[in-house]
Order: C-alpha cells, then structure tokens, then sequence
C-alpha cells in the first residue's frame, strides 16, 4: 500500500471510473495512511478522517483544478492533497520547509488558494465565479465550508451576496457539528435539527438545498454531487460527516481529535508529555480570580484549545462564553458587559485577534471600559501556516488609544500581571503571551509589574526587551556588559523613565518577535526624535515578510533572534569595541 523506497501512496491515475468497492477501498487505504503518518508527525487527523469520502466523491465527480476545488481553511485537505499527488510529503508534515498543514498553490495547482484563517472561501470561490461568468467559463466552482467556518461573519456576507448572484457556485457544507470544540449557536441547532429547518432557511435565502447527505456513503455523496454540477447556479449541498470517522480514539476525544501532536495510533495517546504553556498558566490565574469575583465573565471565539480555558469553562459555565468562530462578536460583546459593571476576559490566538481589529479600536478603545483582551501566541506561533504567526499584534496596537498593552517577561510576572491589570487598569488592557511552555525566572509578587523594570546597569550599550524575548536578550547583554530593560509596558511607552535611563547609554538595541515596522523599536527611535535626543538605535525584530512555519528555536536562529543572532547583529553594527 504505501511504497517505502518512495514513502508515496499509490493512487491510481483515474478515480472517475471507479465502482463503489474501489472507492471504499481507496477511502480505507488514505484512512489508514493517513494514521501512520500522522502518528509522527502530528496533525489535523480528526477534522481529515471526516473528509476522505467527501474528497475522492468531489474528485471523481469534478475536474480539478479546472473546476476548482476550494477548502474553507484548508485544514481538512489531505485526501485531496494525496489525491494530487503529494503523499510523499506527509513524512515532513510539520517540520522546518515540510509540507503546509493546509492548501498552497505553492505547492500544487489543485490548491486554488491558501487561507488557514476561516470564513473566506465562499468569497474567494464567488469571486472566482462571477469572474469565470464574465470570461464566459461556466465551469462551476465548488466550495467545501465546515459548519463552523460558515457561522463566521464573513462566510456570512459571502452568503448574503452568493444568493442573489446567477453564477455556477456550489457551496458545500462538511457540516461534522464540531468547530475544534463543539459546535454552537442557532446555525448549529439549524445544521443539526433533525426536523428539517435547513431547506427551508437557505432556500427562502435564494439557494437550491439538497441534502443532507451522508458524507460517508460514496451512494449518497457522488449522485449529489452529479446533481450539482449539471445544475451549480446558487447550489447548497449539505453534507452530514463525522469528525475522527473510522478511528476509534477520536469518539473518545473531547475535539474529536481535531488535531493532534504525535499519537499513539492505537490510543490516541500523545508520544511526548505536555508541559504547562503561558495560557494554562494565565487560565489557572483567571480560574483563581474568577472565584473570588462573581463579576467576571471569560470569553474565548472557538479558540479553547490555545488559550487553555477548559478548566474555567467547567467550573464556571454560566460566566464562560465560547460562542463559536466569531471573533468579531467575541470582542464587541465585551463592551456590552463591562457597560452593565461585570468585568469580561477575552481570549484570542494573536493570529485570530487581527479578525476583530476595528473591533477592538473602534468598539473596546473608544469605549475606554474595563475589559481585558488576552493574546496568546503572540510572536512565532510554530509549524501552522506563515499567516498563522502572531506577529503583527504589537504593531497595530503601537497606534491605539486607550488600550494598555502588556507583555510579560515570564510565566510567573504574567499571572501577576493579569491579577494587577485587573485590579488597577481602569480603561481596556491587552496582554499578551507567546506560544509554548512557559519559563519562570523569578517570583515577582511583590513588583508592580505594570510598569518597566531596568533589570541592571551596563557598559555603553543598553538592551530593551519586549516579552518572550527576555531570556535570549539577558543572555546577549551578560556576554557584551549591556544594560538591560525589561519593557513589560508597550503601549502606551513609558517615555519618561526611557528617556532617563537613555541618558547613560550611547547605543540603544531593541528586541521584540513582531515585524519591526510599527513596533516597539520604531515607536522608541521616534520618542528620541522627538524629544530631539541623539542616540544610536538597532531595531532587532522581524522583517516584513510572510514567516515560513518552524519552532521557536528553528525561527529565533533564522532571524537572529537568539542570543547568538543578538550579538552577531550588535557586532556587525559597532564591531567589537
Ligand atoms: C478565523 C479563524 N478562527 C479560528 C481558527 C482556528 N480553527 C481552525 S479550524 C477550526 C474549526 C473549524 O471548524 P469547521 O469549519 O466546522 O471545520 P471542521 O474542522 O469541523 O471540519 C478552528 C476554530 C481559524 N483557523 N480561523
């Protein structure tokens, strides 16, 4: 089944004449491969094993990439991904330059688009649609949307345009119930009625509905799909799938094994142990003062896995609010309930933050009410997709009024950080936190670690640190004698006391893991402009560019980062003395 010379998974050329039998056979060799190397590697198993029947009736049925196959996210596209040829790749699935967890035109021509943030693909697949009508090329354009990445609002917007439009668009849903955590909502109770208020709902929209169909049943899901194409004008399939399908563990498993690090491929048990990461650590705290406080309510958009809050949304149900992927909601709802006096907690994947920018500006800073913002994965956020990384969320904050942002050095200063800023910071507060275990590197109970610390004193160099890159930045200031200034405070910039601690230094450096345009350098290298003070100043920090997926050991060496990287590039720009 799997050529071990080639690691390759042999696939017959032509799945279009395939019986029944094959295909079921062809779903159970991908099934099985797809265990063995996930196993590994880790990976999106769970939302991947929902999908096998789904893709090879898609291939079979349709011509990709003439007419084009698009995958909301991406996240759920191996089988097409061995269907087009790429099962050699999975050996390298998530390691330094291995194959993408989700789709890329780089690397094949049956990957239309690259997302890996949901709720675009009905956009990009409409857009691709009315553009073809236009050509006049009416071959159809098929996009496969989870029930989850449907309930975002742009999927949304996308819907409300897609109905009226009389172009040969089919949108099918991979409706499995679950986002990584269980579904949510009136979409959901809709999606999963068995009463059947789904037709109804999208036909009164404008669409044709059909369905729902058995996603596991090559009988149901290919004559649907013929259906479809010979009529694809506003055309909703709805497909009904079981995330994990066809692997025991996966029932077991609170997110149907949605993704998972390397397996056990009997049990599902991981190979390596979990540490503690910055949001357990930030979710005990939370947990902590959530029990002492009845006023505070934590909120977190379909991202429980990343921000650690399990624990919370158990112990506390009615305060704890998981209303699905739908950031932008998440974050105005915050304004609502801090205006009624409760103190609401909100959680993100810095990567998901950016979906709700205006509301953060435009809802939480200009209503300047107590609310906590938390941003976990803040900075490199490992083998995910080079616009999963966390790396813009300290330049767009640079520029916000109202919003204090804080990022601590270690594990131990973020839990008091998070116990300070809810005490004293009266307007909006975003803390942020980087991907990983945490380190902790001393206790600071009794420090106001809302404010920077100047850690020690150094020869004519000073370094000033954001976050996460403490460690690194210390070790690079005790080898050349540099000063040392833990930031903590990053918007809004604590311009006094760096003005007076610039005073005996001739060369500033500034470290933080975010793109360097807009950041903390730039915002400190303008303070000194204009107080028209002259100093040298080395920004050291990201180039504006998409960052390839790696760890935060492959990265931090790549883009010098490390302690090694600190001082190559301060001796590269004032040489030894
Ligand atoms: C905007 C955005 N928010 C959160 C995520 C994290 N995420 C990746 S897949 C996923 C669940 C997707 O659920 P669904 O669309 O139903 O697809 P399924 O995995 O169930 O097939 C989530 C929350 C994301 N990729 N993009």
């Amino acid at each position: 089944m799997i050529n071990k010379e080639t690691n390759k998974l042999s696939i017959p050329k032509s799945i279009k004449k395939f019986s029944e039998v094959e295909l079921n056979n062809l779903a159970r060799k991908i099934r099985n491969f797809m265990i063995e190397k996930n196993s590994s590697t880790g990976g999106h198993i769970g939302a991947n094993l929902g999908t096998v029947e789904l893709t090879i009736a898609l291939h079979k049925v349709f011509k990709s990439p003439q007419e084009p196959l698009l995958f909301d996210t991406g996240h759920q596209g191996y089988t097409h991904k061995i269907l087009t040829g790429r099962s050699n790749l999975f050996s390298s699935l998530n390691k330094y330059g291995g194959m993408n967890r989700f789709l890329s035109p780089k690397e094949s021509a049956h990957d239309i688009m690259e997302a890996s943030h949901a709720g675009t693909a009905i956009s990009v697949g409409l857009g691709i649609a009315k553009t073809r009508y236009l050509k006049k090329n009416n071959k159809p354009v098929v996009v496969v949307v989870g029930d989850s990445a449907l309930a975002e609002g742009s999927s949304w917007e996308a819907l409300n345009h897609a109905a009226v439009e009389d172009v040969n668009l089919i949108i099918i849903i991979n409706d499995n119930g679950y986002a990584i955590s269980p579904g949510f909502g009136g979409l959901h109770n809709l999606l999963s009625s068995d009463f059947g208020n789904a037709p109804q709902f999208f036909e009164s929209l404008g669409f044709k509905y059909d369905g729902p169909v058995d996603g596991h049943n090559f009988s149901e899901l290919v004559p649907a799909f013929e259906r479809a194409k010979e009529n694809p004008t506003r055309q909703i399939i709805h497909v009904k799938t079981v995330k994990g399908y066809g692997w025991e563990p996966a029932k077991k498993h609170p997110y149907k094994a949605h993704f998972s690090m390397p397996f056990n491929p009997d049990d599902g048990s991981l190979k390596e142990k979990v540490t503690k990461s910055y949001p357990d650590e930030a979710a005990s705290c939370i947990e902590e003062m959530m029990e002492i406080n009845d006023k505070i309510v934590c909120i977190t958009p379909s991202t429980l896995y990343a921000t650690g809050l399990n624990n919370v949304f158990h112990k506390f149900p009615d305060r704890s609010i998981d209303p699905g992927m739908e950031e932008q909601h998440a974050m105005s709802m915050t304004v609502g309930i801090a205006t009624e006096g409760y103190y609401p907690i909100v959680a993100f994947q810095s990567t998901f933050l950016q979906r709700a920018f205006d509301q953060l500006i435009h809802d939480v800073c200009y209503a300047d009410l107590p609310i906590m913002v938390l941003s976990t994965r803040s900075g490199f956020s490992g083998y995910d997709n080079p616009t999963h990384h966390g790396i813009y969320d300290i330049s767009f904050t640079q520029s916000f009024p109202n919003l204090t942002v804080l990022y601590p050095k270690d594990g131990h200063e973020l839990t008091v950080m998070i116990r300070q800023a809810q005490k004293k910071i009266k307007g909006p507060v975003l803390i942020m936190m980087p991907y990983g275990p945490a380190n902790y590197l001393d206790v600071v109970e009794e420090k106001n670690v809302l404010a920077p610390e100047l850690i020690y004193d150094g020869d004519d160099i000073l370094i000033v640190t954001v976050g996460n890159k403490f460690i690194e930045a210390e070790a690079a200031a005790k080898k050349i004698n540099a000063g040392l200034i833990n930031l903590r405070i990053i918007n809004p910039l604590p311009g006094e006391f760096l003005l007076k601690v610039f005073k005996s230094y001739k060369k500033i450096v500034t470290i933080e893991e975010a793109v360097l345009n807009g950041g903390v350098g730039s915002s400190i290298a303008s303070l000194l402009i204009d107080n028209r003070i002259s100093r040298e100043v080395l920004r050291l920090g990201l180039p504006k560019k998409f960052i390839e997926p790696g760890s935060n050991v492959e990265l931090s060496k790549v883009y010098k980062l490390d302690a090694e990287g600190i001082i190559g590039s301060i001796l590269e720009r004032w040489g030894k003395d």
